[in-house]
């Protein structure tokens, strides 16, 4: 144990402190933590009898700064900081941001930001601002962000904490083992969506980690989504001008993408995209089902769908579905379609007649 200051000690909870023989840490890493990981694995009932499977919900969004991000950021921030890093750098569509920016806070660094103007959601600016990030508007997209962000990281003293950080990954990947866990068993089917890829990347060698450990003895099809407005990987080219209502995923040269197309290939997989209308449908019956997502989350839900009107989901089948995002992320969504708030006067009459129960 190093003799670092408690900021910096081991605690007995996180995923670094769970999955250490599995991650490339040391006695002498020093260990940031939020207690990231061991979310639930819910059983969805409306999903499975709608698709004639076994559905199960990894609800990443019960993370710390609610989204699957803290996985990956626990470990890239506790390298960077055994590294002797003083500044950290990302480039994001806002959840990177805002794991980024507080376990930066956490450990001591200074965290700088790059965001798209005008795409990232309320909540993650939020996130990104109150834990001191240095938040830089790009006048331009993502990907320009991301170009940005790594011709820093290589010209100056500043670690990168995008997924092409491969710390990121090594935490992302126990999302698998917390499934493998929870089931006992790989499951059939692997749904998520896909943005920079980083986490189709990470879920792949998670579940072929746990295949070399004998803890299961197969392996998932991976499927992955992107929007269709955003799916360089399904044309097979980069989109220059990535457009979809899930700014999460609103990326159009994906740093990973040679990850996301082993993962789909070599598992029997694939990666297709679901319309922004479908993403919308999943995040409004998800929430009737009492799960609130992100849009982007929602992917995962609409691929579903797709898959099991295409036959794609045999009878009583496992499927494990991702939701990467938790919901108030994005509150202006969440009003935009829903009834507003009524206005009564303070007396039980108006509020009974209002709720038909006069
Ligand atoms: C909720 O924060 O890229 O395919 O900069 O926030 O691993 O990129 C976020 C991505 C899915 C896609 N769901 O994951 C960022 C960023 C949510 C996300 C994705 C993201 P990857």
């Amino acid at each position: 144990m190093s003799s670092a200051g408690p900021l910096t000690v081991a605690g007995k909870r996180g995923l670094i402190h769970r999955w250490r023989e599995h991650l490339p840490v040391t006695g002498d890493t020093p260990i940031v933590t939020l207690d990231e990981g061991d979310t639930p694995l819910v059983y969805s009932e409306r999903l499975s009898a709608e698709v004639s499977a076994e559905v199960w919900l990894k609800y990443e969004g019960l993370n710390p700064t609610g989204s699957f991000k803290d996985r990956g950021m626990t470990l890239a921030i506790s390298k960077a900081l055994e590294e002797k890093s003083r500044a950290v750098v990302c480039a994001s569509t806002g959840n990177t941001s805002a794991s980024a920016a507080a376990y930066a806070a956490r450990a001591g660094l200074v965290c700088a930001v790059l965001i798209p103007e005008g795409n990232v959601a309320l909540g993650k600016l939020a996130q990104a601002l109150v834990h001191g990030a240095r938040v830089l508007e790009i006048e331009g997209n993502f990907d320009a962000a991301l170009e940005l962000t790594k011709e820093m990281a290589a010209g100056h003293a500043v670690t990168i904490v995008n997924s092409i950080n491969p710390f990121r990954v090594e935490g992302q990947k126990t999302a698998a083992f917390e499934v493998v866990e929870a089931l006992g068993r790989a499951p059939d089917v692997h749904v998520m969506p896909v943005g920079n890829a980083g986490n189709i990347t990470a879920y792949w060698r998670g579940y072929n980690e746990a295949l070399d450990e004998k803890w299961i003895d197969s392996l998932p099809e991976m499927h992955g989504f992107q929007a269709e407005g955003a799916n360089p990987i399904v044309r097979g080219e980069p989109v220059a001008d990535p457009r979809t209502i899930a700014t999460a995923i609103r990326i159009g040269n994906p740093a990973s993408w040679r990850g996301a197309t082993d993962a789909a290939t070599l598992s029997q997989g694939s990666i297709r995209s679901v319309r922004d209308k479908e993403i919308l449908e999943a995040y409004r019956s998800l929430a009737q089902e009492g799960i609130f997502v992100e849009l982007a989350s929602a992917a995962s839900i609409a691929g579903l769908r797709q898959m099991s009107e295409t036959g794609a989901i045999p009878g009583g089948s496992t499927v494990v579905c991702v939701l990467t995002g938790h919901g108030l992320k994005d509150p202006d969504w969440a009003i935009a379609g829903a009834p507003q708030p009524r206005k009564v006067p303070a007396a039980l009459g108006p509020i009974l007649e209002h709720l038909d129960l006069a």
